[in-house]
């Protein structure tokens, strides 16, 4: 498995998902860990096929790319299978795609938004990973909604890179900028929505009350900002990923037809009862 990195509190918990399944299956894994780097991330990938591994899961970093060397993947024999992120590449070269939809996931931050603010805000928006699927479809479908409310505008937008500190580097130079101007935030993850309640903080401002804030993933540490008040909802978007990843991976060794993309489910989450759901939560 060719990991991306370990940038987030979702991508911990997809790690840990996907290593605590091989353990339970006796599957022997390789994983590696390329570090939040495209050219680490493809020289995994040629690692595993000079391992002869029977198949490689993957995480595309961004989404272009992969072509080449998927195709030396391809020639050794050795299945691909997307996991969590999409790559940008002509159908043949990989099994199927196992991830969520993030296109939907940005439409939802918009809807819920919207509903917070009456349709009036002036919003800074913490983009993912530059590149990257879901940043990519998160920026796009967040947007097909706010087009249909007049009375919000994004003032900014600009990569937090979907950690925490650069989160709050991100905002901090917002609020620099815009001050009070900044009526709403919309953090394509947990981690950058948690590092812009710092920021907000710091700057004497109350988070989820002077600025209403909606991010993505519906990780632990989200659960916890909006039990306190300083997190306006998170979409969920599931890292448990294992358990179908290798089913998935299984079925593929042994040449059975799986469908192109396969689904992950998921809600949304307010902080009305998020103390009540969160002991259930496993990330
Ligand atoms: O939302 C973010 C992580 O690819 C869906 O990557 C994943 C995203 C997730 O860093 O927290």
């Amino acid at each position: 498995f060719a990991q991306l990195g370990a940038e987030s509190e979702w991508r911990v918990a997809n790690t840990k998902s996907i290593k605590e399944t091989a353990d339970q299956l006796g599957v022997e894994l390789r994983f590696l860990d390329a570090q939040q780097k495209q050219d680490k991330q493809i020289e995994a990938v040629r690692k595993l096929i000079i391992q002869k591994v029977d198949v490689i899961g993957i995480s595309p970093i961004v989404e272009t790319g992969w072509e080449e060397v998927f195709r030396e993947a391809k020639a050794a024999g050795i299945p691909i299978i997307l996991s969590d992120r999409r790559a940008a590449v002509p159908e043949d070269l990989y099994a199927t795609y196992l991830g969520s939809d993030f296109l939907e996931e940005g439409r939802n931050a918009g809807r819920v938004l919207a509903k917070l603010v009456n349709g009036e805000a002036k919003i800074v928006e913490l983009v993912g990973t530059v590149g990257s699927a879901p940043a990519n479809d998160r920026f796009k479908g967040f947007r097909e909604i706010i087009k249909n409310y007049p009375g919000m505008k994004i003032i900014d937008s600009e990569s937090g890179d979907f950690t925490r500190a650069r989160g709050k580097e991100v905002m901090d130079t917002f609020l620099k900028q815009y001050g009070k101007t900044i009526t709403a935030v919309y953090a394509h993850n947990d981690d950058m929505a948690l590092g812009a309640i710092q920021a907000i903080e710091n700057y004497g401002l109350k988070p989820g009350v002077d600025i209403k804030i909606v991010s993505i993933d519906a990780s632990h540490g989200a659960f916890e900002a909006m039990i306190a008040g300083k997190l306006n909802a998170t979409v969920e978007c599931n890292p448990l990923l294992g358990p179908q990843f290798f089913d998935l991976a299984l079925k593929v060794v042994n040449g059975d037809i799986v469908p192109k993309w396969v689904p992950s489910r998921e809600g949304i989450f307010y902080p009305d009862n998020a103390a009540e759901i969160l002991p259930g939560r496993k990330y």
